[in-house]
Order: C-alpha cells, then sequence, then structure tokens
C-alpha cells in the first residue's frame, strides 16, 4: 500500500446504540495501477475495471494476496489497470495458467478476466474443467460478441447474422449461449452483470470471490467501437436484475430457464451451490493416500525375484 493511502484510510461507520467506527486499511485507489486505461471511450470495459477496484476495496483484499491472469483481447488488459499481481498471457490460456497460481499458493485470491472470443473460441476446452473441478476462482467474461482487439470479427457469441468483418453477409452460426454453458459444466457460483451498472457487477464480483468455488460473472460489457453506441442501449435494455424475493439461485432448472431466455438478459446472482473445491479434494486424496502401506523398493524388486 502506498504511504499516501496508508494516511488517508476510509472508514464505514455502522449504527446503531452506539456508534461502532471500522477503520479501512484500503482505499479504491489502492487498487488502481497507475497505467491509464487506452479503452475507447464508451466501451464496457471501463465500468468492469471500476466494478473489480470496489469489489477489492469492499473485502479490503490485500493487493498482494491478489492475482488476475488474462488472456489477449481489449478486456484482457485488464491486469495492467489493477495493482495486484497480474499476468496478461496469451490467448486463450488464462485459465490453465491461473489454475497453476492457485495450486501453487491456495492463500491467493485468484481473478481470471477476458473476452468471449479468449474464452470460448480459441480457449475454449479449458472453462468446462475448472467449471467441473470447482477450483476457488472468480472468472469475469466480458462478452461484448465480437473480437474487439482485432478489429470487430465474428466471435462464438455473435448473433446469428450480424454482419462483421469476417462475415460481410451475415453470419450464418447459432452463437454459444455463455451462461448456458457455464450451468451445465456445473459452475459453483454464476451471475450476471452489466458493464453500465457498477454498483451491481461490484457486488456480484465480490460474492463471487467471497464464494469458496469456481464463480462465472458474465459481464454484458459492450463494444462501441465494432458493434456502435445503438448495441449499448439496446443491451442496456435487455440487462434486467432478477426479481431477488421471487427467484431461487439454488434451483438449477429455473437458472436453465433464466440461461435460456436471450430476449431479456437477467442480472444477478443465477446460481450458487455448496461443493468441495478441488483443492479441498486434493488434499483429501494426499491424506487418503499417505494412509496407504508404504512399499520399499526392496519389496517391489523381492515381487520379482521372487518369481
Ligand atoms: C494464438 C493467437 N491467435 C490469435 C490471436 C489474435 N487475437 C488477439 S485477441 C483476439 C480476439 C479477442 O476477442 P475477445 O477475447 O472477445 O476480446 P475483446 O477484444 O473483444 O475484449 C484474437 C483473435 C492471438 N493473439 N493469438
Ligand atoms: S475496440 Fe471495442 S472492446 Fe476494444 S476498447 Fe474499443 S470499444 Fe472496447
Ligand atoms: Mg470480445
Amino acid at each position: 500500500m502506498s504511504q499516501a493511502a496508508q494516511m488517508s484510510t476510509s472508514s464505514n461507520t455502522v449504527s446503531g446504540a452506539s456508534e461502532v467506527k471500522i477503520e479501512n486499511k484500503y482505499v479504491i485507489n489502492d487498487y488502481k495501477s497507475g497505467l491509464k486505461p487506452i479503452w475507447c471511450a464508451g466501451c464496457g470495459d471501463y465500468g468492469v475495471v471500476n466494478a473489480i477496484y470496489r469489489a477489492l476495496n469492499m473485502l479490503q483484499l490485500e493487493p498482494e494476496k491478489v492475482a488476475i491472469v488474462s488472456g489477449i483481447g481489449c478486456s484482457s488488459r485488464i491486469p495492467g489497470y489493477v495493482s495486484t499481481y497480474g499476468f496478461n498471457t496469451v490467448h486463450g490460456r488464462a485459465i490453465p495458467i491461473a489454475s497453476g497460481v492457485k495450486m501453487a499458493s491456495p492463500e491467493t485470491t485468484v481473478i481470471v478476466a477476458g473476452g468471449d472470443g479468449d474464452g470460448f473460441a480459441i480457449g475454449g476446452g479449458h472453462m468446462p474443467h475448472v467449471a467441473r473441478r470447482n477450483t476457488n476462482m472468480t472468472y469475469i467474461v466480458m462478452d461484448n460478441q465480437i473480437y474487439g482487439l482485432t478489429k470487430g470479427q465474428l466471435s462464438p457469441t455473435s448473433e446469428f447474422e450480424l454482419k462483421t468483418t469476417t462475415t460481410p453477409y451475415g453470419s450464418i452460426d447459432t452463437p454459444l449461449n455463455i451462461v448456458s454453458l457455464a450451468l451445465s459444466y456445473h459452475v459453483s457460483f454464476l451471475a450476471r452483470g452489466f458493464a453500465g451498472d457498477i454498483n451491481q457487477l461490484a457486488d456480484l464480483i465480490k460474492q463471487g470471490i467471497q464464494h469458496e468455488g469456481f464463480s462465472l460473472i458474465h459481464v454484458v460489457s459492450p463494444c462501441v467501437t465494432y458493434r456502435g453506441m445503438e448495441y449499448f442501449k439496446v443491451m442496456k435494455e435487455k440487462c434486467v436484475p432478477l426479481p431477488e424475493y421471487f427467484y431461487d439461485p439454488t434451483d438449477k432448472v429455473e437458472a436453465f430457464k433464466v440461461a435460456e431466455n436471450t430476449k431479456t438478459l437477467y442480472t444477478g446472482v443465477i446460481f450458487k451451490e455448496n461443493r468441495p473445491t478441488f483443492n479441498d479434494n486434493v488434499i483429501a486424496m494426499i491424506h487418503e493416500a499417505q494412509k496407504v502401506k508404504k512399499y520399499e523398493v526392496d519389496d517391489i524388486l523381492d515381487q520379482y525375484l521372487a518369481r
């Protein structure tokens, strides 16, 4: 933490019979790297990085105890803008690298950030396995239904008939539905947010980080350059908060109904369940294996010599 930040600690006040003042060690600025984002003006990813700052601040996480791993893409620039550990890796390979970080350093909070192309085209083979293993990390997918960085090619989530630089006659492919896929892959925490609603998104990222296991935050994060401002407005209209009091996020059938609804993109916590994490299972397996009788090399050789 910077000296300036140490001096400028913020505080929360909990009111009650007697007021309790909780001093915060970190302020939002402690999570900013000082590097100025170079995204286009109006890009949804600004909202996402701001939501990450807020979530880390709400949880008062030490920047040195957090690692943000990304692939390649406009959205994958995020690690550069956050003061935590960061690794802007190679296209589509953020998840395997993040898995290694979590195995080597289980106490580190691991966040993966990237785009629809990075995670569901070239990198599409990785998410099913971290999800089913329940590796304890939070994957923030910034879905703009396009390849932004490489100048507007079709992505796996682009709509049918969408005209892009690589589909001048319109896309002939059915788009992938990231939220439905995530449920099928057995994610244990699934939420959707809109980049333009930073308060809600920060809260969802916070809940994802707090969740013990694999959490996926699907973020509708419009690319204003290759999809236009109109697309931003359309997506804003489509994103509607889930009716919290009438929705049970532990009901997987209901979660699939929400996932399959592509007319209204419900935001909020769509699904959550508790089950052991990958690290828990590995440790349990090691303990189990250690109970088994240890064979000396001589015992094994004797088995062959006896024949
Ligand atoms: C192995 C490899 N193939 C292709 C590329 C080119 N490339 C870089 S980013 C990208 C797509 C980015 O799209 P997305 O992940 O959706 O991120 P966005 O820019 O939209 O945020 C591609 C195809 C690359 N860098 N490496
Ligand atoms: S090209 Fe699109 S995704 Fe990339 S920075 Fe610009 S608006 Fe954002
Ligand atoms: Mg994209």
